[in-house]
């Protein structure tokens, strides 16, 4: 066992394309479902609007520009060390609508120069296809992810993609934090992972079943044709990893939180073990669902399992039993409950690095699959103080104790790990807020919540103390 990272361990940094680039309707790019989202703040969540409607703010129309800036900013990138930079493709710019049949070869262009802007410095491109961007149209006209049309769109959306970029990518998601709509009553969730607004009297719950059923069968999919594209692709699934913990160690306590974890994670069930696991297929059942799921999809599933586990850790959360201690259903819209022991931050995302390292271990042991940490990081305010700089010591220290773990868990505990990208890497626009304000970044961008300012850019303490962590990798913390 290795008691260091290895020598080719990818440290980079992450980010999305709706949440930085801007250029909304530029070289032919449709409108994305992050077009039509307003900015919210930590008490107050988006609006999500039918359409992009005028006098309304919308933060990822112009975002930090980087569309027009991105050289300078891959070069900045580039001074940290980084071995991999992670974003998506926005599918609008490929397929606008979603439903055309020839892509729009602007897009695909924007991607070639990004891509080899990074290559030029040895950076190697990470990609998501799906990170909350799909096309509206594809809402409006076909009901999001409810219709499984969306997967003949998606397939056509990645064998593009792929066969384009077969030589310049290796490392893929198929879509982001899939398991996010676990909070089905979340008006955010649900439109961010599968385009769907809920309508009157409709069961959120069934339809969220169904439409990640879809996207399951695409992924697997994707992974299959990918790899026949490129043998040689790496591509991984990407789940937003919340480990849950019981609030007590009251045995029904600890079934409720076992519950959970199975409800928030069978995603990552079926995308690495090629299968639905037995209690939801009991579930469904007892709920009536009748949902489309053919014996061909589920042949699908077992020929689409993932290489790698990609996925994101920004916090915990804990769980006690309610009424119900037969059936332990959990609703994630209701039954979390606050944690004593750690702290939270400003947005109310509970610190802790220890469960960074219980996550790591939970998926080991479950999937035996490698891992990749591609989004970690402490959203909080910065100030520019009187020197002109950016003293984020809150920033180095959230950090520096998830990367001990990180360690812990690949030097002490066997995980093997590909790589480790902090999230925002750059300031960037809140995907739960639309706020410029909750910042991740080594970089700072003169942007404020009301989309003013230079956007200029300046290098932040944890910058220098990023670099210096990549360049030890990961001795000097
Ligand atoms: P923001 C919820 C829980 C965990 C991760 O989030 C989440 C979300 C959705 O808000 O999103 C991921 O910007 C996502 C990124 C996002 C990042 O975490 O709300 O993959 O797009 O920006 C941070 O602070």
């Amino acid at each position: 066992m290795s008691h260091t990272l290895p020598k080719n361990f990818l440290w980079g940094g992450a980010v999305a394309a709706h949440q930085l680039e801007g250029a909304w309707d530029v070289a032919g790019k449709g409108v994305s479902i992050a077009d039509i989202m307003t900015v919210g703040s930590a008490t107050q969540p988006r609006q999500i609007t039918d359409g992009v409607l005028p006098g309304k703010y919308y933060p990822n129309h112009k975002a930090i520009d980087f569309y027009d800036r991105y050289k300078d900013d891959v070069k900045l990138f580039a001074e940290m060390g980084f071995k991999c930079f992670r974003t998506s493709i926005a599918w609008t710019r490929i397929f606008p609508n979603g439903d055309e049949e020839e892509p729009n070869e602007a897009g695909l262009q924007f991607y070639d120069d990004l891509f080899d802007e990074c290559l030029k410095y040895g950076i190697e491109p990470v990609v998501t296809l799906s990170h909350f961007e799909m096309p509206f149209h594809l809402v409006k006209e076909y009901g999001g992810w409810r219709n499984r049309k969306l997967i003949d769109f998606f397939m056509r959306f990645a064998e593009v993609c792929f066969h384009r970029y077969r030589n310049k990518v290796k490392y893929w998601m198929t879509f982001n934090e899939i398991n996010n709509q676990t909070n089905y009553e979340n008006a955010f969730s649900l439109m961010t992972n599968s385009g769907i607004m809920p309508r009157p009297g409709e069961d959120a719950q069934k339809a969220m079943y169904q439409a990640a059923h879809y996207e399951l069968v695409a992924s697997a999919k994707a992974v299959e044709l990918g790899h026949t594209i490129n043998k040689d692709f790496q591509i991984g699934n990407m789940i937003a990893m919340c480990p849950i913990y019981p609030l007590t160690p009251q045995p029904e306590d600890m079934m409720a939180a076992e519950r959970a974890m199975e409800t928030r994670y069978w995603f990552a069930d079926v995308q690495c073990n090629g299968q639905y696991p037995n209690w939801l297929e009991a579930f469904q059942d007892a709920h009536h669902y009748d949902l489309d799921i053919t014996d061909e999809d589920l042949e699908q599933l077992k020929r689409g399992t993932v290489d790698y586990i990609g996925f994101s850790y920004y916090m915990s959360f804990a769980t006690k039993a309610g009424q119900d201690t037969t059936e332990y259903e959990f609703n994630e819209n209701t039954d979390l409950v606050k944690n004593p022991y750690v702290q939270a931050s400003e947005w109310g995302w509970q610190v802790d690095p220890v469960g960074l390292r219980y996550a790591m271990n939970w998926m080991n042991d479950r999937y035996h699959l490698p891992q990749f940490i591609v989004e970690n990081g402490l959203g909080a305010r910065d100030e520019v103080t009187a020197d002109g700089r950016i003293h984020d010591a809150y920033r180095v220290d959230y950090l520096r104790k998830h990367i001990e773990q990180m360690k812990a868990a690949v030097e002490i505990d066997g995980v093997q790990l590909l790589g480790y990208t902090p999230w925002g890497c750059i300031d960037l626009v809140s995907a739960g807020t639309g706020q410029m304000e909750k910042r991740y970044g080594f970089i700072y961008v003169d942007e404020n919540d009301q989309g003013e300012g230079t956007l200029q850019r300046s290098k932040k303490d944890s910058f220098y103390w990023f670099k210096q962590v990549i360049a030890t990798n990961g001795e000097d913390l």
